[in-house]
């Protein structure tokens, strides 16, 4: 690469305002429609950012001592490496996902149903911006977290919801094993 092609790839400036404005806009209408039926109440503290909310694969977790740390790879061959987690019902994970590629990647936990229309959703609006506790968005190079507790048994799915990954197949399962931590939880 010569020298001026480098000089200009040192002035992205312009490009990221716009981005960022885009993100916002977006992000305005993506609140909207998540939280158009699920908040029914409409009395969110304001202080909180985070809502701890149950969803059907579970809800966010604490990162207390002795929580068990899953690694993530992510890749632009956009693989998942591993591909198949299995996790305690009951069990606090947190899940530390690395992004080893070039390219924007994310880690979203969900049932394949929501998971089918929120990638289909993102492959509508590239540019939406979504940010949810049981979600992470990392930067090439970079590293995410996600504590979340698995409080129901079932097979779920986590995937990349950038538009055209998840088509391509950046997709991986969750097993939660019922019952093993049913005497935990009682007391
Ligand atoms: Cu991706």
């Amino acid at each position: 690469m010569t020298s001026w092609t480098k000089g200009k790839a040192l002035r992205p400036t312009t490009k990221k305002v716009f981005s960022v404005a885009a993100c916002a806009l977006a992000l305005v209408a993506t609140n909207a429609l998540a939280h158009g039926d699920e908040h029914k109440t409409g009395h969110k503290p304001a202080s909180t950012q985070v809502v701890k909310e149950q969803k059907p694969w579970g809800i966010a977790g604490d990162a207390t001592a002795g929580v068990r740390t899953i690694r993530v790879s992510m890749n632009d061959q956009m693989r998942f490496i591993p591909d198949r987690l299995s996790i305690k019902e009951g069990e606090t994970v947190r899940l530390v996902v690395k992004n080893d590629g070039q390219l924007m990647h994310e880690f979203v936990i969900g049932t394949k149903k929501e998971l089918d229309e929120h990638a289909a959703l993102m492959k509508k609006f590239p540019n939406m911006e979504h940010d949810e506790p049981y979600m992470v968005h990392v930067a090439p190079g970079g590293t995410g977290e996600i504590v979340w507790t698995f409080n129901r048994a079932g097979d779920f799915d986590f995937g990349c919801l950038i538009a055209g990954h998840y088509e391509a197949g950046m997709v991986g399962k969750i097993k939660v094993n019922s019952g093993a931590t049913a005497a935990r939880q009682s007391q």
